[in-house]
């Protein structure tokens, strides 16, 4: 080497590239502009370098949270959303975002570094070691690993359109230390990557299928419309509200489908769910699973006599996934397609469509107003110390002055009463523990709603449900994010007032009394507020919005308020033997 001329060295340097660089360079062809991460072995360069090379690294304190981040970006955005962690524990971290990901229908890649694969497969003791690609596997939609720098950009397009094509999932790319550091020629290198042509192809829907569901639909006396998580993630809002409002048929939106069509919609009967459900004849699902959400089609919910008997309606079933339809019932009229074509097939099919009965809507309505009429009383309450309605009034309130804010929701009474209570009006506005009703989702998706909308992010959060990602507010005063966390907080998980029957430890529900959860925040420089009435809480929400500063609002409600399990107790295999 000493003989060769500095100059001829740095050229030959120049001339190649490596592992590193070339995941970065497949990121970006591919229009990733953000990684949701935490760094360490063996990925901490690529962190650094792809910031320098003008990727968004957003850095969390727990890579679950990097992974939730990641996966509600990718529902958001419709591209997947990209979590970097480390080996074994690391990946083990993220791998539960990538499991509710997959489970969700979200398209998320989980990209973790990885230890020398000859080693982890004599299982001779490596540094973190462990077969992370087999583990992944049964989580995932699709799972690969790269083992050449000439890979990189197969491996990361095959693994875009894995996540994105069809129904959307997580993906694992496994890409093992030695990979970062292999040089390969630059021009080689470059001509290795591949930009995806039509990640997400649309897929039309069969006419004769159209033709079976129009006629079904048509011929229906109590017709009734479910939009789920798939109608919202499908971005076709205009042609979906189009298609309800030339119907005049009476919808339900699922807990993230609300705000597609503002939920005071006059054909939104979701104030009188538990009378459609049972009553309707046809029911077309648009991006929605009969899973338990919807009670499986069956049962009490939906005019069965027993629990698993069949309520007498027919089905019509608008899924991306071929194999959906028939998953609990039977499906009559399965239409698959994406939602976009299939919608916007289904108006060009309408023709003269005639309205539903006005018997069948009179009938909702009339429900509807007598159960918003009660709601409006027991929300113009003011009972001292305050309950989950006197608080939600309140969020209620600053959600309809605010209707761009994202929302993110988790806890058991925390999430069912803000779902009935807080009204949505735009689209992809709600976020929340979506597919199987997960606690821990709430910081991680804070950030990502902020980064990605640039909107101000409103989350109502359970004091159970927060502590599962509590420490992120450290990443939201680092990223200075406009998000206002409303802690309603009673002193525990469903509520604060067990006892523990032999005395010593509390009951196994119950935190520190007079938890002062606002301080957390004050502690990265935040702003804390202590908010025991409505009027405290509204002016520390107000704030919050109007300075855009990263705020927690400790909203402290009474402790017996709340019902275990929230509304979900029939599934809890003890509560009945409690009651
Ligand atoms: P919810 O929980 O809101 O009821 P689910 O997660 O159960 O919704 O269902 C979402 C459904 O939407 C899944 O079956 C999925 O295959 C489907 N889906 C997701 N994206 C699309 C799309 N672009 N076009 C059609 N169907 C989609
Ligand atoms: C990952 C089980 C469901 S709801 C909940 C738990 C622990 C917390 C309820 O208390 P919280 O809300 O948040 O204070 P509230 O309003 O009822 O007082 N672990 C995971 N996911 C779930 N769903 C659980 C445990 C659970």
């Amino acid at each position: 080497m000493g003989t060769v001329e500095p100059q001829v060295a740095a050229d030959a340097q120049a001339a190649v590239t490596d592992g590193f660089q070339l995941v970065i360079d497949a990121l970006k062809l591919n229009g990733i502009d953000t990684i949701y991460g935490l760094p360490g072995i063996p990925i901490t360069d690529l962190t650094r370098r792809a910031q320098a090379e003008g990727l968004r690294v957003l850095s969390f304190r727990h890579e679950q949270s990097a992974g939730y981040a990641a996966s509600i970006a990718g529902f958001l955005t419709q591209k997947p959303g990209i979590c970097l962690t480390v080996s074994a524990p690391g990946f083990l971290n993220g791998l539960n975002a990538l499991a509710h990901a997959t489970t969700n229908c979200f398209p998320m890649i989980l990209v973790s570094g990885s230890s020398e694969r000859e080693i982890v497969d004599l299982q001779q003791g490596d540094y973190e070691e462990m077969d992370q690609l087999a583990i992944a596997r049964p989580l995932a939609k699709a799972a690969f690993r790269v083992l050449h720098a000439a890979d990189i950009g197969v491996g990361v397009a095959r693994a875009i359109r894995a996540a994105v094509s069809g129904r959307p999932g997580g993906v694992y790319l496994d890409l093992p230390a030695k990979l970062f550091a292999q040089t390969i020629d630059v021009a080689a290198g470059r001509s290795s990557l591949i930009k995806v042509v039509d990640p997400a192809p649309r897929q039309i829907p069969a006419p004769e299928a159209l033709e079976r569901a129009l006629d079904l639909l048509r011929g229906a006396k109590k017709p009734l419309i479910i939009l789920g998580k798939g109608a919202a993630y499908a971005q076709a809002d205009a042609d979906i509200r189009a298609l309800v409002e030339k119907t005049g048929i009476p919808y339900l939106p699922m807990s993230m489908a609300k705000g597609l069509l503002p939920d005071t919609h006059e054909q939104s009967a979701s104030a009188a769910r538990s009378y459609v459900l049972p009553e309707a004849d046809v029911v077309m699902l648009v991006g929605a699973r009969l899973n338990w959400l919807l009670s499986h089609g069956k049962g009490k919910t939906w005019g069965g006599k027993g629990h698993k008997d069949w309520g007498g309606q027919k089905f019509i079933q608008v899924d991306i996934s071929p194999t959906e339809a028939d998953s609990n019932v039977r499906v009559d009229a399965p239409v698959v397609g994406d939602i976009g074509s299939c919608v916007s097939a289904m108006l060009a099919g309408l023709g003269n469509w005639p309205k539903p009965p006005a018997d069948w809507l009179n009938a909702i309505h009339e429900k509807k107003s007598s159960n918003v009429d009660k709601m409006a009383e027991t929300l113009a309450k003011n009972p001292s110390p305050m309950n989950f309605h006197s608080a939600l009034a309140v969020v209620r309130d600053i959600v309809k002055a605010n209707p761009e804010a994202m929302f993110v929701n988790e806890g058991a009474n925390a999430l069912d009463f803000t779902r009935s209570i807080v009204d949505m009006y735009k689209p992809r506005k709600r976020i929340d523990v979506g597919t199987w009703g997960i606690m821990g989702v709430g910081m991680g998706y804070c950030v990502a709603a902020a980064v990605v909308t640039r909107q101000p992010v409103i989350a109502v959060e359970g004091d159970s449900a927060f502590g599962f990602s509590g420490m992120e507010v450290e990443t939201i005063c680092r990223y200075n994010l406009p998000v206002c966390v409303v802690i309603l907080n009673n002193n525990g998980v469903y509520k604060g007032t067990d006892i523990n029957p032999r005395g010593g430890d509390v009951a196994p529900t119950v935190f520190v009394k007079d938890a002062r959860y606002e301080k957390l925040m004050e502690a990265f420089g935040g702003v804390g507020v202590y908010a025991r009435t409505p009027a405290e809480l509204r002016q520390g929400m107000e704030q919050a919005l109007r300075s855009r500063k990263p705020t927690l609002i400790n909203a402290v409600i009474d402790e017996t308020a709340g019902t275990e399990s929230g509304r979900i107790t029939s599934l809890n295999p003890t509560a009945g033997k409690k009651k």
